[in-house]
């Protein structure tokens, strides 16, 4: 997969040269390329935004000089460019997105080609997402969550994270992949423990010790429903409990939460 970030701080990409992400680069599976998009200034000040039309606060990105840049990384500028032909799906970081989620990070790991547009200050003039969209480009305007970061680096980092070790040969073991949060299983991942098996008085529980395992497979079960229940009631309610089994509908039961009308739902009626 190829992967260009553009950022005016593109120093602040430098964590993708370390970790899972920095060895699948050096393997040769992820093609990243960090740019700054100062390159593509023309004035003596290399300016990127300006002020906003309509008023308010803060400073908007330009689009011509965005426009210079995404069609210089896609090969659209000279028409020689290594991937005119690949079909490119452009990622604008930005709060007002649309919740950024593992599906997501599925569906872009599928992707071959990335372009991520790390937008500061006010975000990037709105003509820049419509002028690709309207040009066939895939354009995705992506949150990380319900907070305000100063700018889009941060959120590359984590799509790019999210995304590369998605892909074959990233994670070493891709059994990893199977159970952990946010998986298939709509539950957050059960606790893990490891040696020594008594620490500062707290003991590793009896069943992980069996090596009985049906028992503990069991047990993981439970304590991803019970932590779900706990810290995520939101993927509880979308849980569907046709794909639930007698033991996990006690265990939600015993938390409070019952299957009504093809969903759960809580007795206490939060
Ligand atoms: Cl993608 N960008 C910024 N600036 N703030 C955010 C965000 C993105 N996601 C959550 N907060």
């Amino acid at each position: 997969m190829r992967v260009d970030v553009i950022s005016i701080f593109p120093d602040y990409l430098a964590a993708l040269d370390l970790s899972l992400v920095g060895k699948a680069r050096a393997a040769g599976i992820i093609d990243l390329r960090v740019h700054d998009l100062r390159t593509w200034t023309s004035d003596r000040h290399r300016t990127v935004d300006d002020t906003p039309f309509g008023g308010g606060a803060g400073m908007v990105m330009r689009p011509d000089v965005w426009g210079r840049a995404i069609d210089a990384v896609t090969g659209r500028d000279t028409g020689t460019g290594h991937d005119a032909e690949v079909p490119v799906h452009l990622v604008v970081p930005t709060p007002s997105g649309a919740t950024f989620t593992q599906r997501t990070a599925e569906a872009l790991a599928g992707e071959e080609h990335l372009v991520v547009a790390c937008g500061r200050y006010e975000g990037i003039d709105a003509r820049v997402a419509e002028h690709y969209r309207a040009a066939g480009v895939r354009v995705s305007e992506l949150s990380i969550g319900d907070y305000v970061l100063n700018g889009g680096e941060v959120a590359a980092l984590v799509v790019v994270e999210a995304v590369a070790r998605l892909l074959p040969g990233v994670v070493g073991n891709p059994e990893s992949l199977v159970e952990e949060s946010h998986g298939a299983a709509g539950l957050l991942e059960y606790p893990v423990y490891t040696k020594p098996p008594a620490w500062e008085g707290l003991e590793v529980p009896d069943v992980l010790l069996s090596g009985h395992h049906a028992r503990i497979h069991r047990w993981r079960r439970d304590e991803a429903l019970r932590r779900t229940v706990a810290r995520r009631p939101d993927m509880v309610g979308a849980l569907d409990p046709a794909t639930l089994d007698a033991h996990d509908l006690a265990v939600l039961a015993e938390e409070g939460w019952h299957p009504h009308g093809g969903r759960l739902e809580r007795s206490d009626g939060c």
